[in-house]
C-alpha cells in the first residue's frame, strides 16, 4: 500500500519465485556437498511457510496443508535427485576414474527422475487447483445471483455531469476499470450461503444477519466515488460507482448503540479491520452494506458478497470488503489495521482535483488548447475549479453539473496558448467555499494534499 502501490502483489510474487529458485539451488548443493543439510534447509523453509500460514486471520487446515506437502515433496525430490546425481557423476570425495563406463545409463536415470519431477510439479499443480476450487464455488454464486431491484433508486443523472471532453475520465468507472487496493495476497472466495454477518460489542442486541435476508430488505442505490488514502496528488486510486445495498443505520437501528460508543470496526473474511466513526454510519447520508456495484453482483476482487462504501471517507476507513462483523466500540478502546502501521485512525477524504487531459509531459497544437478532469470533495460537494497557467492568475472551469455531492465532478476549458512550454495547475473549491491547499503533504498518515500540476510544450 505505501511502496508499490497497485504493483505490491505482484512485487511480492515475483520475489517469492527469486527467493524459492535461490534456496532450491543451495539447497541442491548443500546436499550434494553432505547429505542431509540441504533437507534440513527444505524443512526449515516448510516450516517457515507453515508458520506463515497458520498465524494468518483466516488460516483453515487445507491452508496448513499446503506447505507441509510442499516440504515433504521437496525433500522427498531432492533425495531422490541428489542420488541419481550421485551414481551419475560420483562426487569428489568418491571419484573412480575407471567409472566412465556407467555414465550414460546413470544420465538417463537422472534425466527420468527430471522429468519425473515435472510431473510430480503437474501432479501437485492440480490438487493445488482441487483444493482451490472454493473461488470457483463463489464465482458460480455471483454469476447466478439476481440482485434485488432498489426500494430507493438512484438519482437521476443530469444530461450536462458528463462532458464531451476526450480522453476525460469516464463519470462512472466501469468495473473492470475500478482501481483494487487490498491486503489479500488471494482474493477471499465466499460462498454467499454460509455468509454471515454479526453486530457485535456496545449494542443493546448481538445480531446476526445471513445473505438471504440482506437481500430481502428494501435496497437503496447510490452513486458514490471511493478514494484510497495512498492516491497521490493526480493519482487514479479513486473511482465512481453506483452501489446497490442497505444502509448500515438501519442494521445499526435494529442492534441499538450504547451511549458512549464512538467507532464501529468492521471485519473482512481475511481478518483486516477499518475504524469508522459511529456518525458517518447512523447520520443520512447513505453508508451501504453494498451487494451491487454498477448493476452487477460485486466481483469477487471488490469484496463479494458484501462489503461496506461510506460516503466521503477514504476506504481504509471505511470501504471494508468480504464483510463478515460490524462491533461497536470506542476510537479509545479498538485499533483498525492500518492505524499501528503509521496511518491516522480517522479519514476524511481531502478536497482535490486532477487534469485528465492533456497527460503531463505531451505536446499540444497553438490555439485553444483543451483541458479536462474531475475535482471531488465527497460530502460537503465542488462549488468550482480553476486553472492557471504558469503561476498566472486562477481562471475558472467549466464545472459540469453533479450526480451528488457525494460523486467526483467532470470539469472542463479551453485555454489560448501560444508556442512554448507550460506548466498548468488546477485547484478545486468546496461548497463551503474551502479552496483546497497547495500544501504539499504525503499520502500518510491521512491523505496526499498539493496542486496537480502538468507540464505542456506547445508546439
Ligand atoms: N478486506 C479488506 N477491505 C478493504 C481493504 C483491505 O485491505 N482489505 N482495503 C481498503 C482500502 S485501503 C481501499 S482504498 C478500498 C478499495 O476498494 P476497491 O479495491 O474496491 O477499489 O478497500 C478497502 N477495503
Ligand atoms: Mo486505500
Amino acid at each position: 500500500m505505501q511502496l508499490f502501490g497497485t504493483a505490491d502483489k505482484v512485487v511480492l510474487v515475483a520475489s517469492i519465485v527469486v527467493v524459492a529458485g535461490f534456496l532450491a539451488a543451495l539447497a541442491g548443493i548443500l546436499e550434494r556437498r553432505r547429505h542431509g543439510l540441504g533437507l534440513a534447509l527444505a524443512g526449515l523453509a516448510g516450516a517457515a511457510g507453515l508458520t506463515a500460514v497458520v498465524t494468518r486471520a483466516q488460516a483453515s487446515p487445507q491452508a496448513a496443508l499446503a506447505p507441509i506437502v510442499a516440504a515433504v515433496v521437496t525433500m522427498l525430490l531432492l533425495r531422490m535427485l541428489i542420488r541419481r546425481l550421485d551414481t551419475w557423476v560420483p562426487r569428489a570425495s568418491t571419484v573412480d576414474e575407471h567409472s566412465g563406463e556407467q555414465a550414460p545409463l546413470a544420465r538417463r536415470s537422472f534425466l527420468n527422475a527430471i522429468s519425473g519431477t515435472a510431473l510430480a510439479a503437474v501432479v501437485g499443480g492440480t490438487v493445488t487447483a482441487i483444493l482451490t476450487r472454493a473461488t470457483a464455488v463463489a464465482a458460480g454464486f455471483r454469476s447466478s445471483l439476481a440482485l434485488p431491484a432498489p426500494a430507493t433508486p438512484p438519482q437521476t443523472v443530469p444530461a450536462g455531469a458528463s462532458l464531451p471532453v476526450p480522453g476525460i475520465s469516464p463519470l462512472v468507472t466501469p468495473n473492470t476499470d475500478f482501481y483494487r487496493i487490498d491486503t489479500a495476497l488471494t482474493v477471499p472466495a465466499i460462498d454467499p450461503p454460509s455468509w454471515k454477518l454479526k453486530v457485535t460489542g456496545m449494542v443493546e442486541r448481538e445480531m446476526e444477519l445471513d445473505f438471504a435476508e440482506l437481500l430481502a430488505k428494501p435496497m437503496t442505490e447510490r452513486h458514490i466515488t471511493i478514494a484510497c488514502v495512498s492516491n497521490n496528488v493526480g493519482g487514479d486510486l479513486i473511482g465512481n460507482a453506483l452501489w446497490l445495498g442497505w444502509p448500515v443505520r438501519e442494521l445499526l437501528a435494529m442492534a441499538g448503540p450504547k451511549a458512549g460508543a464512538d467507532m464501529v470496526l468492521s471485519t473482512s473474511n481475511d481478518g483486516w479491520t477499518a475504524s469508522t466513526p459511529l456518525e458517518a454510519l447512523t447520520d443520512d447520508r447513505d453508508a451501504l452494506l453494498a451487494v451491487g456495484m454498477n448493476g452487477e453482483p460485486l466481483p469477487l476482487e471488490h469484496g463479494f458478497p458484501v462489503r461496506m462504501i461510506v460516503p466521503g471517507l477514504y476506504g481504509f476507513v471505511s470501504a471494508t470488503k468480504w464483510l463478515t462483523e460490524l462491533k461497536v466500540t470506542r476510537f479509545a478502546d479498538d485499533t483498525a489495521y492500518w492505524t499501528p502501521r503509521g496511518w491516522s485512525d480517522h479519514g476524511p477524504i481531502k478536497t482535490q482535483s486532477r487534469i485528465d487531459v492533456p497527460r503531463s509531459g505531451r505536446t499540444v497544437q497553438p490555439g485553444k488548447v483543451q483541458f479536462g478532469g474531475v475535482a471531488w470533495a465527497q460530502h460537503r460537494g465542488i462549488e468550482r475549479v480553476e486553472l492557471r497557467v504558469n503561476r498566472g492568475a486562477w481562471q475558472s472551469a467549466q464545472l459540469a453539473s453533479a450526480i451528488s455531492t457525494d460523486t467526483w465532478y467532470q470539469w472542463q476549458i479551453g485555454i489560448d496558448l501560444q508556442p512554448g512550454d507550460y506548466e498548468i495547475q488546477v485547484r478545486a473549491t468546496d461548497a463551503s467555499g474551502q479552496p483546497q491547499t497547495e500544501d504539499k503533504a504525503p499520502v500518510a498518515p491521512d491523505g496526499a494534499t498539493g496542486y496537480h500540476t502538468i507540464n505542456v510544450k506547445v508546439a
